[in-house]
């Protein structure tokens, strides 16, 4: 799409050589399980360490907003940490949050320069969002977010952890000519 890459792997988004991968975090910032905790034990104490700073400035991050802390031991650069919405059922603003949560994540990627970045299926896990309604929204907002900006992405990665999403990932995104 333009300039940039949309491409969908399987596997452990903590393995991947990108600049910034996404973490699907909570509110408090604190860590949790599923991919947060995933990233925070392979990441170290320095990226909690970061979080709690910026919970001190900011009082946490909001649904849909995200903030960003340095990668520790990743080999990515950078996480940017943004909290998807809880499932209740489709009718509290849930689509437009996850939206957010795509959008302000490339917003700060390419604020802080990144070329290639890493999303997980953020809210599919503990927070109940329906996997094949989540995908959609994550490939629209993307997509969205690449056509209106002039950003210098050249890869956006969407790691699936599961076969389930996988599927509805590649559904959705056709191979791309390299
Ligand atoms: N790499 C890539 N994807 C992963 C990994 C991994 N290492 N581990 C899990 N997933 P979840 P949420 C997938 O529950 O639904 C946390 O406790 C997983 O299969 O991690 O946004 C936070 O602190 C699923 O498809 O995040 C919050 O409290 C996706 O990542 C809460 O969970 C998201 O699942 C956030 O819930």
């Amino acid at each position: 799409m333009g300039n940039t890459k949309l491409e969908v792997i399987q596997g452990d988004i903590t393995k991947l050589e990108v600049d910034a991968v996404v973490n699907a975090a909570n509110s408090s910032l604190l860590g949790g399980g599923g991919v947060d905790g995933a990233i925070h034990r392979a990441g170290g104490p320095a990226i909690l360490e970061e979080c709690k700073q910026i919970r001190a400035r900011q009082g946490g991050c909001p649904t849909g907003e995200a903030v960003v802390t340095t990668g520790g031991n990743l080999p990515a650069k950078y996480v940017i940490h943004t909290v998807g919405p809880v499932w209740h059922g489709g009718a509290k603003g849930e689509q437009a949050l996850l939206t957010n949560c795509y959008r302000n994540s490339l917003r700060l990627a390419d604020e802080k320069e990144v070329k290639s970045i890493a999303f997980p299926n953020i809210s599919t896990g503990v927070y109940g969002y329906p996997k094949d309604k989540a995908a959609n929204v994550a490939v629209q907002a993307v997509q969205e977010y690449l056509q209106n900006h002039d950003t210098g992405l050249k890869r956006v990665v969407f790691v699936c952890f599961d076969a389930e999403n996988l599927e509805l990932y590649q559904d959705l995104l056709p191979v791309q000519p390299s």
